[in-house]
């Protein structure tokens, strides 16, 4: 999955794909690279990122999709937590609702979700992106995070969302320290263990630079990104979202020839 932001204050490409224009011709670079699904979001959800408002969200996202889907039939996922946005995505285009919220963000979230009968991404988090790094704690994080996906899927399931259609991520760096995130892709088996297909998001992450200890800015973290994308590939990842498509493409063909991915 290949991230396109069309946000002003993403942390890693800092609002330069805030025109569509640019947005669309870094999707096209992302389908020539291999990307199997693009992420299309308006909203950062960065530590300490301000909410948007949902007009404007909508105004980012919906003239990429529409774009996109005019040239290309590569699957479309929209990164929002509104459902007023998804319902716009998909109508644009989209076929995936990518939700760092969980379907939680609204009370009309589950049953929208189930009315567009689009692929869900179920992504734990601790608190909301303004807070959510000022002190996270767990007694049991893989335990806690698997607990929350469980209860999240059903709650989707209740409202009319067909269980094939959801996806869970246990939200890397959502409210996470330093040792949560190594114990979470460690403990990446036993939220294979609920059955869903596992989508995770380290690409360009800060925890890359607490994790190396070496302070490296978001351009500066490809290497670390890899190394986690392949750990978590091989702990039953099935998709990985990315900004570096083709570099993560010609890891994983090598992890996969070697038979380690
Ligand atoms: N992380 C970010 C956004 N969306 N979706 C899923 N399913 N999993 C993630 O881990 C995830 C996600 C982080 O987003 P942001 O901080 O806005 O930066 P960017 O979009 O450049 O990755």
């Amino acid at each position: 999955m290949g991230v396109v932001n069309v946000t002003p204050d993403s942390f890693s490409d800092g609002g330069r794909f805030l025109d569509a224009a640019a947005a669309v011709a870094h999707a096209r670079r992302l389908i020539a690279e291999g990307a199997d699904v693009l992420d299309i979001g308006g909203e950062s959800t960065r530590p300490g990122a301000e909410p948007a408002d949902e007009r404007e969200e909508i105004a980012r996202v919906v003239p990429v999709i529409e774009a996109v889907r005019h040239e290309s039939d590569v699957p479309i996922s929209v990164d929002t937590m509104k459902p007023a946005v998804a319902r716009a995505a998909v109508a644009a285009g989209a076929t995936m609702w990518n939700d760092v919220t969980a379907l939680g963000w609204s009370r009309d979230s589950p049953a929208t979700a189930a009315e567009l009968g689009c692929e869900v991404v179920l992504t734990h988090m601790q608190g909301e992106p303004r807070t959510m790094q000022k002190q996270p704690r767990y007694d049991d994080v893989v335990a806690e995070v698997a607990a929350f996906l469980k209860a999240r899927a059903e709650a989707a399931i209740a409202a009319g969302v067909a269980r094939e259609k959801i996806w869970v991520d246990p939200g890397f760096g959502f409210g996470k320290t330093r040792a949560h995130n190594l114990e979470l892709i460690r403990g990446l088996p036993q939220i294979a263990a609920l059955d869903f297909p596992i989508a995770v998001g380290v690409s360009r992450k800060s925890l890359i630079a607490k994790i190396a200890r070496d302070g490296a800015g978001a351009d500066q973290r490809l290497g670390g990104s890899i190394a986690l994308a392949l750990a978590a590939a091989k702990a039953g990842a099935a998709m990985l979202r990315v900004h570096d498509v083709a570099e993560t493409r010609q890891a994983l063909a090598v992890a996969a020839a070697i038979g380690d991915a």
